[in-house]
């Protein structure tokens, strides 16, 4: 089993390389180590490396260099391996690891709509791939992957919290056969770089999609923050210190493009692909939040 899944993973990964190339998209080597990192309101623990004089962040997500990035090519991706200090209570959520790689993309000038469908086309293709090569050993695991059709139902943010309060991804999941996604975010429950609706004050142009069957949140997105004046606001908003964030302010100083993206974890959804019972069955070396590794 172990050996069936690293190839699945390795053919995810090829999948989604061969898909987005062919779009017009531009690998990125990751980066590991960034004096400024993605906040993360849920997850507020960061891993540090002193090195050289200075603190450097392990990644926990490409964002920032995301949007620096397309100001240089329009449409960027990148395999990017995150480090997130989940509390040990996470450790049996079957959903967390707390070293993980995302497809963490980005595209300038682009619109949640677009980046939407761009998620559902990928998504559909890498099922279409693995449903191709490994056909059979799905069978074998009972495991169906079903033409999902297009394009997946959205419920907004309001709808799922009032149906199902706070927590409503995993039962919002298990209620779907197909892929659904969250759009519209309430302000103070997302990062200060996902972009406000000036039209809709304190809602946010952004996404979820969760996968269906219960197994939780695929990927995360939305339109950025680009203006450095908002920016600044919604750091502030957010209770944290502009001075923390002083390189990516200056950066909207001199200009950083519109731009919308996504970031999709790898490990999830090969667990989804196989049905597995726990995202660290997926890695040979899993990072288990609280758990002591051998290797
Ligand atoms: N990758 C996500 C995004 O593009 C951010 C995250 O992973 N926190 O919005």
């Amino acid at each position: 089993m172990k050996a069936l899944i690293l190839e699945v993973t390795s053919a995810v990964l090829g999948a989604a390389r061969e898909f987005l190339v062919a779009q017009g998209f531009v690998e990125l080597l990751p980066v590991i180590l960034a004096p400024v990192t993605d906040p993360l309101r849920t997850t507020p623990d960061r891993a540090i490396v002193s090195a050289y004089g200075q603190d450097w962040y392990l990644t926990r997500s490409m964002i920032f260099h995301k949007q620096a990035a397309v100001r240089v090519c329009p449409k960027i991706f990148s395999f990017s391996p995150n480090v997130r200090l989940e509390p040990p209570e996470r450790a049996n959520t079957r959903r967390h690891l707390f070293e993980f790689v995302q497809l963490d993309l980005e595209v300038r000038e682009a619109k949640r709509e677009e980046i939407m469908a761009l998620g559902e086309r990928l998504f559909l293709y890498i099922v279409q791939e693995i449903r191709r090569e490994f056909g059979q050993e799905l069978a074998k695991l009972g495991r169906e992957l079903p033409e999902y059709p297009r394009p997946f139902p959205r419920v907004t943010w309001q709808e799922a919290y009032h149906e199902f309060g706070e927590d409503f991804e995993l039962a919002l999941s298990h209620r779907h056969s197909t892929p659904v996604w969250v759009i519209d975010f309430p302000i103070d429950q997302r990062e200060f770089y996902d972009r406000e609706d000036l039209h809709r004050p304190g809602i946010l142009v952004d996404m979820d999609l969760l996968y269906p069957e219960g197994y939780g949140e695929a990927l995360s997105g939305g339109e950025r923050e680009h203006l450095p004046e908002r920016i600044r606001t919604r750091i502030i908003r957010q209770g944290l210190d502009p001075v923390a964030y002083t390189s990516l302010l200056k950066l909207a100083e001199e200009g950083l493009p519109p731009s919308a993206g996504f970031g999709i974890g790898i490990e999830r959804l090969v667990r989804f692909l196989l049905g597995l019972q726990d995202v660290r069955e997926t890695r040979l070396f899993p990072r288990v939040p609280g758990v002591a590794a051998a290797l």
